[in-house]
């Protein structure tokens, strides 16, 4: 895999963003390769020698026009095709989001993750709402809603393994999903520098096998979820 360093993918449309994260570190590479290459060769080849006068150049509109156009044609052509590789992506992850039961809300505030859920009623704001601080369990491979809110500042709601992130704004719910593949406890941090404890604003993704998460489910509301 061309991105090794990334941490490890356990999401549904992890291979998808790494994909276009590939397509354009190798774009890139190959840009910059060719104009630092291009560059480190004129410098050698018209460096200053001992005895040779510079040469006198009045300068050819065309040819400098050329010089100018071609490389901002060809970089749009680069760009254009990677949105069009990254569109349906992007449609995938923020646009097209799955139907599903399980909806956690996860309220942002200086300097915690407040996950609620909404309990056997399925409906958030009532009595059986339980909300716990800093972590978010979920079954492994099935969709999950998030409903995200912040009670105070610009915060990013960033799960690096699940490729997941989105900045979560005062005064606006915003929804992202994920559908987690791989059981185990992933980092959740807060992405948007929100204050003085941002570095600490740290979460955990449990994600749970089916049966398992069954029974966290159960010792929280003990009298049963409908
Ligand atoms: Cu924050």
């Amino acid at each position: 895999m061309l991105l090794s360093w990334l941490p490890e993918n356990v999401s549904s449309f992890g291979r998808d963003v790494d994909g276009i994260l590939s397509l354009i570190f190798v774009v890139t590479l190959a840009w910059f390769i060719v104009t630092i290459g291009t560059f480190l060769v004129f410098v050698i080849r018209y460096r200053r020698r001992e005895g040779q006068p510079a040469a006198h150049v009045t300068g050819e509109r065309w040819r400098e026009a050329a010089w100018i156009v071609l490389p901002c044609v060809l970089v749009l052509v680069l760009d254009f095709w990677i949105d069009f590789r990254g569109a349906p992506v992007w449609a995938k992850i923020k646009v097209d989001r799955p139907e599903t039961d399980l909806v956690i809300r996860v309220t942002a505030k200086q300097f915690t993750w407040l996950v609620t859920y909404p309990g056997p009623d399925g409906r958030f704001d009532t009595d059986d709402d339980r909300t716990f601080m800093d972590e978010i369990h979920v079954p492994a491979g099935k969709p999950v809603q998030l409903s995200l809110q912040s009670q105070d500042v610009i915060h990013s709601f960033f799960l690096p393994n699940l490729r997941l992130k989105q900045d979560v704004l005062p005064g606006r719910t915003i929804f992202a999903w994920l559908d987690a593949g791989k059981p185990g406890k992933y980092e959740l941090p807060c992405a948007q520098l929100c204050g003085f404890g941002h570095s600490g604003m740290k979460g955990w993704l449990f994600v749970h096998e089916a049966g398992d998460y069954e029974r966290w489910v159960k010792e929280q509301w003990p009298g049963g979820r409908s």
